[in-house]
This record gives structure tokens, sequence and C-alpha cells, in this order.
């Protein structure tokens, strides 16, 4: 099974700032317990980070008959990005929403998400914890025949 993790915008910023919200841990922090937990479960996980919206989609785009899942946090695209929506529309893979921080305890804004209606299934709220779960959930989903 081959897994795809993707993450939005400024993620790369993680444990530099912000960890009242966010946590201390880095974006290398996230991947790598991503990677081992796909590791355990038999799964091979590819991780790829962007703040540019159009390299998001195209990775979705190429998704399709390479990866059996996605997991992905859009970041702030969740809350804009008709072009990603479409993108996992179109890939045709089970796809998990994945936050960091609980979004609903947050600004109005946050708590619109234009991607979480063509996924699966949403995680948010539990830190960096939240990309071993993703990942396991995911791989379960998978397992049970999800699309
Ligand atoms: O909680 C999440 O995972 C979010 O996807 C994070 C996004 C935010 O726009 C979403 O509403 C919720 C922001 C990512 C920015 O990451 C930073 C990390 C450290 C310092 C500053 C920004």
């Amino acid at each position: 099974m081959k897994l795809l993790l993707l993450n939005g915008p400024n993620l790369r910023l993680l444990g530099t700032r912000e960890p009242g919200i966010y946590g201390r841990f880095t974006l290398a922090d996230a991947e790598a317990l991503a990677r081992e937990t796909a590791a355990r479960l038999g799964a091979e996980l590819d991780c790829f980070q962007s703040d540019v919206e159009g390299e998001l989609v195209s990775k979705v785009g190429a998704a399709r008959g390479v990866y059996d899942g996605i997991v992905i946090n859009p970041a702030a695209y969740t809350h804009t990005s008709v072009a990603l929506r479409d993108a996992l529309a179109a890939a045709e893979l089970p796809a998990v929403e994945l936050h960091i921080s609980n979004t609903h305890r947050r600004e109005a804004f946050r708590h619109v998400s234009y991607t979480a209606p063509v996924c699966v299934a949403q995680l948010m709220g539990f830190g960096l914890t939240g990309y071993a779960l993703a990942v396991e959930g995911l791989v379960a989903l998978i397992q049970g025949g999800a699309r």
C-alpha cells in the first residue's frame, strides 16, 4: 500500500512560532511519525509540503494510479480552495483531511472546509499525534474498501 502525505502553506514553520496553537514539533517530526506509522502497518508513505496552491493541486492530480490514499493538511487552503477540492474529487482516492488544531475553537472563517466534503474523513485537534492517527485511520479505511 502506498500513501501520500501533503502539507499546505506555512506548515514548514512548525516548531518555530505559535507553539500555543501548533505545539513545538517540526514538520520533519510530523513526517517521520507518519512514515513510521505507515511502515508499522506495512505501508509506504511519501511526503510533500508546499506553500503554492497549484503545486498541491498538481500532486493530488498525479496521485491517481500511484497511491492508494492521501492524508492532507491543506492548512489555509482548507478554507479557500475550490481548486484543491476539485482535484481531490477528481483523484477518486480516499483522502483524510487533517488539522493540528481544532479549527472549530478558532476564528469563524476556519469553521468552513472546502475540502472536507470530498474526503472520507476529517481529523483535528490532536496535534502531532494526529499525523499517526490519520495514517492509521486511512489504512483501516482502505483495507475496508473505502474509495
Ligand atoms: O490546524 C491546522 O493544522 C491548520 O490546518 C493550520 C493552518 C490553518 O490555516 C488552518 O486553519 C488550521 C495554518 C498553518 C500555519 O502553520 C504555522 C505553523 C507555525 C507557525 C505559524 C504557522
